[in-house]
C-alpha cells in the first residue's frame, strides 16, 4: 500500500480507498500549501486601507502598525475566538442546569449531587437545609453571572493556589468577567486601538484565564453535575467500531447535552424495535472529536476516531447519520455525505452547514429531539450501499476525573495526592505531562502525539491526555493497562501500586480544566513547592490546529505551566512577540508558550524542564536505573488474574465498577 500522511492504519486504508474517488482534507492539503505570509501572522486585514502584507521592505502597515503589533493582534484575535468557543460551550451547560433546576428539562436530572454541593461551595451558594433544585437554581444563576460580571474577578480564581492568585493580581491579569475580556480583546484589536504588543498579550491572558478557570471549568463541573462525574471504564477506538449490520450513528462536535440524549434514546426498546423492523440488528453509537470524549468518559461509547477521522468515517459508507453540534466540524462533510448515503444533521442554532439537514435541538424537549434524529438514521439504513469498514480497533480505558484520581490514591476518606507527590519526590515518577489538543493535516496524522507520549512514558513521566490527543493515544494501545510494559520501571511500579495506566484519559478539551485542578492539588498537597510553576510538569500540544488550543496554551502558561506546541509558531513574524510569550511570561508567570516543530527537540525540552524543576525543588536527581525492573513480576500476576484486560483499580475494582455503573444509569 502506498504511504499516506497518517500513522493510523485504518485512516491509511480509507485514504487509499478515497484516492481519486472523493476529496478529503488530506488531498486538499496536498493541493494547497499554507500561505507563508499568513503563517507568520504578517498579514493584517483589520481595516479597508489594507489588507497589509508586512513582508520584504514593508516594516509597517499603511497605518504604521509594526510587525510585532500585527502579529500580537492576530494572536489575540485567535485567543478571543478560542476562549469564546470554550466559554460559550460552558454557558450552554449552565443554561441546561438552569432548565433542569426550574423543572423545564424533564429529560435530564442532577446526577451528581455531591459535586453540585461542592460547586455551590466554590460559588458561595448556601446548601444547608435546601433542596437539590434550590441549590441548582442558585448555582446556575451564579454561574451565569460569572459570564456577565463587569468588575472584580472570577469566583473560581479562589481555587488556584494563593501564590498564583497573587501573581495574577500583581501582573494585573485577573479576569473580571468571562465575556467582558473577550469583548475587550475584540475592541483592543480594532484598527487603531491597542498597539502595544505586551499589553495586547496581557489582554490575551485575561481572556484565556476566563476560559480555563471560567467557562471551561464551569462547563466541566456542571457537565459532571448533570451527566455524572466520570470514573474508569473500558471501551474501544477507531473506525473498526462501526458495524456492518447495525445502524451507525456518529456524534461529532463538543456539546454533551444532545449526545447524552442520543445515548439514552439509542437504548430505548421502541427505537431498537424500529431499527430491527428496518432490517438492522440494532443501533451502534460512535463518536468523533470531543463529543466522543464526553460520551466515552461517561458511557464508554467508542470513539470512531479523532479530528482527521471525521471524513474517513463517512467514507466507510456505513454511517447512517453524523450528528454534529459545534466546533471542529469540517464543512466538507456536507458534500462528502452527499456522495455516500450519510445524513449530516446539524443541531445547534449556532452552527448550520449548507447542504446539511438541520434538526434544532432544545434541552426542553431533548429526548423527543434525540429520538427523532435516531429515527431519521434508521430510516436511512435501507439506503446504504457497499461499505468498507477497516477492521481496526484498539481497547482502551478512560474516565479519569480529578475526583477519581484523588479517590484512587486512598479511597473515599483518605483520598489525596500524597502517593503521587511522594513518587515524584522519590524520582520514581520523573514528572507529569499533559498531552492535549488536535490533529493537524500539515503533520503526519497522530505521529507527533504517539511519539511524544511513548518517549515520555519510557522516561518515567506520567501522562494525562485530553481531546483528540487522547483518542490518538488510544488508537495505539496507550490507554490499555498493558501499555505499562512500555513505561520506565519507576513509573510502572507506581502505576501498579495505585492502579492506573501510565497514560490517563481525563476527558475533552474543555476538561483541560481538570488538569488545572489536578496540578493545583499536587501543588497544595506539599513536598513539591507551593504553586503549579514549582512542579516538574509540562503541557504539550503536539498537533495543534484550532484557536481553542491557543487559548488553552495561554491559560496553562499563565497558570504556571511550560507549554509546548509541536508546530511552527503562529507568531513567527515577530521574534519579539515570541520572546514575550516564552521568556517574558516565564519570568512573570513561571510558565510560557514555546513552539517546537521538531518532535525530538520538543521531547528534549520537556524533559529538560522537568529536570530543572526537580533540581529547583532540591529533589533526588532522576535516575532511570534506580528502580531496576522491580515492577515486572507484580504486573504479570495482575494480567494473569484478569485475563486479557487488567483491572483498573487494584484497591477497589468493585467500588470503581459500582460507581461507574451507578453514574451511568440513564433516566429519561
Ligand atoms: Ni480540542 Fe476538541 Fe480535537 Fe482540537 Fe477540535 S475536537 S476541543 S480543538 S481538534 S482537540
Ligand atoms: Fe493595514 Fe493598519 Fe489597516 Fe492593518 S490596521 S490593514 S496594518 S492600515
Amino acid at each position: 500500500m502506498p504511504s499516506y500522511n497518517s500513522l493510523d492504519s485504518a485512516a491509511c486504508e480509507m485514504l487509499s480507498a478515497c484516492e481519486g474517488v472523493v476529496e478529503t482534507s488530506f488531498s486538499r492539503a496536498d493541493a494547497m500549501l499554507p500561505c507563508s505570509i499568513g503563517a507568520d501572522a504578517l498579514c493584517c486585514r483589520h481595516c479597508a486601507m489594507g489588507p497589509c502584507r508586512l513582508i520584504g521592505p514593508h516594516m509597517t502597515g499603511v497605518c504604521g502598525a509594526t510587525r510585532s503589533t500585527v502579529v500580537a493582534r492576530n494572536f489575540a484575535r485567535a485567543v478571543a475566538a478560542g476562549a469564546a468557543a470554550h466559554s460559550d460551550h460552558g454557558r450552554d451547560i449552565v443554561f441546561a442546569l438552569l432548565a433542569v433546576a426550574k423543572g423545564e428539562a424533564k429529560s435530564f436530572r442532577i446526577r451528581d449531587e455531591a459535586k453540585l454541593r461542592e460547586v455551590a461551595g466554590h460559588l458561595n451558594v448556601k446548601t444547608e437545609g435546601r433542596t437539590t433544585e434550590e441549590i441548582a437554581l442558585d448555582v446556575a444563576e451564579k454561574a451565569l453571572a460569572e459570564f456577565g460580571k463587569q468588575t472584580g474577578s472570577l469566583s473560581y480564581f479562589r481555587r488556584a493556589t494563593i501564590p498564583r492568585q497573587e501573581i495574577w493580581r500583581e501582573q494585573r491579569v485577573m479576569t473580571r468577567g468571562i465575556d467582558r475580556e473577550v469583548v475587550e480583546l475584540m475592541h483592543r484589536t480594532h484598527m487603531g486601538t491597542d498597539q502595544d504588543p505586551k499589553n495586547l498579550l496581557d489582554g490575551c491572558i485575561r481572556a484565556a484565564l476566563g476560559d480555563g478557570w471560567g467557562g471551561s471549568m464551569l462547563g466541566t463541573d456542571l457537565s459532571d453535575v448533570l451527566f455524572g462525574t466520570p470514573s474508569p471504564l473500558k471501551s474501544k477506538v477507531n473506525l473498526g467500531v462501526l458495524k456492518d449490520d447495525e445502524v451507525n450513528v456518529v456524534v461529532h462536535g463538543h456539546d454533551p447535552i444532545l449526545s447524552e440524549m442520543i445515548v439514552a434514546a439509542s437504548t430505548d426498546p421502541e427505537i431498537i424495535e424500529y431499527a430491527k423492523s428496518k432490517g438492522a440488528n440494532g443501533i451502534n453509537l460512535a463518536g468523533i472529536c470531543c463529543t466522543a470524549n464526553e460520551v466515552l468518559m461517561r458511557h464508554g461509547i467508542p470513539p470512531a476516531g479523532n479530528f482527521l477521522s471525521q471524513e474517513l468515517a463517512i467514507a466507510t459508507g456505513a454511517v447512517e447519520a453524523m450528528v454534529v453540534d459545534v466546533q471542529c466540524i469540517m464543512q466538507a462533510l456536507a458534500k462528502l455525505s452527499q456522495q455516500f448515503h450519510t445524513k449530516l444533521i446539524t443541531t445547534s442554532p449556532k452552527a448550520k452547514i449548507e447542504g446539511a439537514d438541520h434538526f434544532e435541538f432544545d434541552e426542553h424537549h431533548a429526548y423527543e429531539d434525540a429520538k427523532k434524529i435516531i429515527r431519521t438514521a434508521i430510516d436511512n439504513y435501507g439506503n446504504r450501499g457497499k461499505t468498507k469498514i477497516p477492521q481496526v480497533n484498539e481497547a482502551l480505558v478512560a474516565g479519569f476525573s480529578h475526583e477519581y484520581i484523588r479517590y484512587m490514591q486512598g479511597g473515599h476518606f483518605r483520598g489525596s495526592f500524597r502517593p503521587l507527590n511522594d513518587a515524584i519526590a522519590a524520582g520514581r515518577i520523573r514528572g507529569l505531562a499533559a498531552v492535549v489538543g488536535c490533529n493537524n493535516v500539515r503533520v503526519t496524522h497522530d505521529a507527533p502525539i504517539s511519539q511524544t507520549i511513548k518517549a515520555l512514558i519510557e522516561n518515567d513521566v506520567l501522562v494525562a491526555v485530553t481531546g483528540c490527543a487522547a483518542s490518538g493515544a488510544a488508537k495505539y494501545g496507550y490507554l490499555k493497562p498493558e501499555f505499562m510494559e512500555q513505561a520506565g520501571a519507576g513509573l510502572r511500579e507506581v502505576c501498579e501500586a495505585i492502579g492506573i495506566p501510565p497514560v490517563i484519559h481525563v476527558g475533552s478539551c474543555v476538561d483541560n480544566s481538570r488538569l488545572l485542578t489536578i496540578l493545583t492539588e499536587c501543588a497544595t498537597e506539599g513536598g513539591l513547592g507551593e504553586d503549579i510553576s514549582d512542579l516538574p510538569a509540562v503541557g504539550i500540544c503536539p498537533e495543534y490546529m484550532s484557536e481553542k488550543a491557543l487559548s488553552i496554551g495561554t491559560y496553562c502558561a499563565a497558570s504556571g505551566a511550560y507549554t509546548l506546541f509541536g508546530l511552527p509558531s503562529p507568531a513567527a513574524g515577530s521574534p519579539a512577540v515570541m520572546d514575550m510569550m516564552l521568556n517574558g511570561w516565564m519570568e512573570r508567570f513561571g510558565g510560557g508558550i514555546d513552539f517546537e516543530p521538531d518532535i525530538d527537540k520538543l521531547i528534549e525540552k520537556a524533559l529538560a524542564h522537568i529536570d530543572l524543576k526537580r533540581k529547583e525543588l532540591g529533589l533526588t536527581e532522576y535516575d532511570p536505573e534506580r528502580y531496576g525492573q522491580s515492577g515486572d513480576r507484580l504486573m504479570e500476576e495482575i494480567l494473569e488474574q484478569a485475563g486479557d484486560f487488567a483491572p483498573l483499580n487494584l484497591y477497589s475494582v468493585k467500588d470503581a465498577a459500582a460507581a461507574a455503573s451507578a453514574g451511568n444509569k440513564q433516566t429519561v
